[in-house]
């Protein structure tokens, strides 16, 4: 955990920054790189076409619809899987003269349908993500690929519990997949994140049982699901390492999902220790293995403990590494991949569930938006640019000074909204604003932005109804054509010095 003072980067107030009034016009440096992303499920569709494998949000969509606040699926979302020209047409116009690459993700089930490779591969999946990668090359867009944003081939669910599996079974289907696809893409992709956010998979799919595949194990699957993780990422990184990048000369990293947090009280020591046991069980969980020690934060590793013994568990809830694979984790990403849209406040709380430990209780820390702070049409996500700075600073003082690609920002609104997004350029003018503050003033090596999403989409638990795109889409049109909001517009004239870089 930190060594330096926690404190002295609180704020003085909770509601702005001084150096959030100002405005701090420079420019970006002339190698920073821009672009925009998406993910398979959430635009792909043909969920069932030429042989695709069926995913944990396939089968999760279709048996618990009432799980989805408007029903819907991503069975055809944007109609992506046939609609590679009208997105390579709206990246490119958005490239201007700086948007340089495209942030998507791989569909597992795509390309392996069992997610077995001894079971054979699916070629029109695998021929459509070399189309996808060609077209981006030909119109001078770098791709930046996500091997996995959310979609298990269904097959490992029923087969062996998915990420729950600890017989490493998982692992290595992981890692065969990873082998291929950086055998058979590899020779065009320069950029590979391992996993989007490993934390949203852990808590909300297997943990608190929000997301597929539903598995409802909020004190301990939720601990499983997470170690397998790390560990398939370490295995993915070796291979790369090993055997590709010589030849391919690429880098790879993971991509974690991080809110920066603010102790509710500034001046009350427990409020300050609370919002640090948050962001250790948040990022640290996932970036303290990876980036530092090769393990578990400390605190996360004796919170865990101590609420075990209090329930009289005696087996461990949150598995141990080996030594050998804590030198496995350790400096497995080539960068940090950040996700992050929103803080939060932070109390300390202790609570013990009649059901057992939770995840959740496990941390003794509570958290919320605030409600001075502008809202969007996600429950949680409120509109704090000076935090982005914050954690910026946090992650470079934490993580050793890490090269720090920020692979998703954004904000939702409502369908009404339409095309006239004010919020949302708005949000991007902030935020970006701080990020430029972070390398500028602070020394933050922050080398890409990233613009969640290229276009509205299929937000999972939400469905289509909460639209975070620089481009609109209409969902009832078969065409799917997709329209420039103000955004887009924004985003393009705002985005770099005109320099195109590959990321
Ligand atoms: C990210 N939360 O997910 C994902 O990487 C995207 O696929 C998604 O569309 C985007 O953010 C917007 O939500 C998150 O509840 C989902 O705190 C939920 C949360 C955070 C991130």
């Amino acid at each position: 955990m930190p060594r330096y003072r926690f404190k002295d980067m609180i704020s003085t107030s909770k509601f702005t920054e001084p150096s959030h009034e100002i405005f701090y016009y420079g420019d970006f440096p002339n190698t920073f790189a821009w672009g925009t992303t998406s993910s398979a499920y959430q635009i792909e569709g043909g969920w069932n076409e030429d042989g695709k494998g069926v995913s944990i949000w396939d089968e999760f969509t279709h048996k618990l619809q009432s799980q989805i606040s408007d029903g819907s699926s991503g069975n055809a979302a944007c109609d992506s899987y046939h609609r590679i020209d009208q997105d390579i047409k709206i990246i490119k116009e958005l490239r201007g003269i700086s948007v340089g690459y495209y942030r998507f993700s791989l569909s597992w089930p795509r390309i392996i349908p069992t997610g077995e490779i001894n079971d054979g591969i699916n070629q029109p999946g695998v021929d459509y993500y070399n189309n996808l990668i060609d077209e981006l090359l030909a119109n001078n867009i770098q791709p930046m690929v996500t091997l996995y944003h959310w979609d298990l081939p269904q097959a490992l669910q029923d087969k062996y519990e998915g990420w729950l599996d600890q017989s490493g079974i998982i692992v290595k289907a992981f890692a065969d997949y990873t082998d291929f696809c950086f055998k058979t893409y590899g020779d065009r992709v320069k950029f590979w994140i391992t996993f989007n956010e490993p934390f949203i998979t852990a808590q909300l799919g297997y943990g608190v049982a929000a997301f597929a595949p539903g598995h409802y194990s909020p004190g301990e699957g939720v601990y499983y699901a997470a170690h397998s993780i790390i560990k398939s990422h370490a295995q993915a990184y070796h291979i790369y390492n090993n055997t590709y990048r010589e030849s391919q000369k690429g880098q790879i990293g993971i991509t974690l999902n991080t809110n920066w947090v603010e102790p509710m009280t500034t001046t009350d020591l427990d409020h300050i220790e609370a919002s640090q046991r948050s962001l250790a069980f948040s990022t640290g969980w996932f970036a303290e293995p990876i980036f530092n020690s090769g393990d578990y934060p400390d605190v996360m590793i004796w919170n865990v403990g101590n609420r075990s013994e209090y329930y009289n568990i005696t087996y461990d809830r949150l598995p141990k590494f080996t030594e050998e694979e804590k030198e496995l984790n350790k400096g497995t990403s080539d960068f940090f991949g950040l996700n992050h849209y929103t803080s939060n406040l932070i109390v300390p709380c202790s609570y013990y569930p009649e059901e057992g430990p939770t995840y959740d209780s496990d941390q003794e820390a509570c958290g919320d938006g605030c409600a001075e702070w502008p809202p969007s049409a996600s429950s949680w996500l409120y509109q704090v640019p000076w935090g982005i700075r914050k954690l910026l600073i946090w992650i470079k003082r934490t993580y050793g000074d890490p090269v720090i690609y920020i692979t998703e920002n954004g904000i939702s609104e409502h369908f009404s909204d339409g095309l006239d997004d004010d919020i949302r350029v708005n949000y991007y003018k902030n935020y970006i604003d701080e990020v430029l503050k972070a390398i500028k003033e602070d020394d933050v090596n922050v080398k890409g932005y990233t613009a969640w999403s290229l276009m509205d989409n299929f937000e999972w638990a939400e469905g289509y109804s909460e639209r975070f795109g620089l481009h609109w889409v209409n969902f009832t049109d078969p065409e799917r054509t997709r329209i420039p909001k103000k955004s887009a517009s924004y985003y393009r004239s705002l985005a770099g010095s005109g320099t195109y870089v590959r990321p």
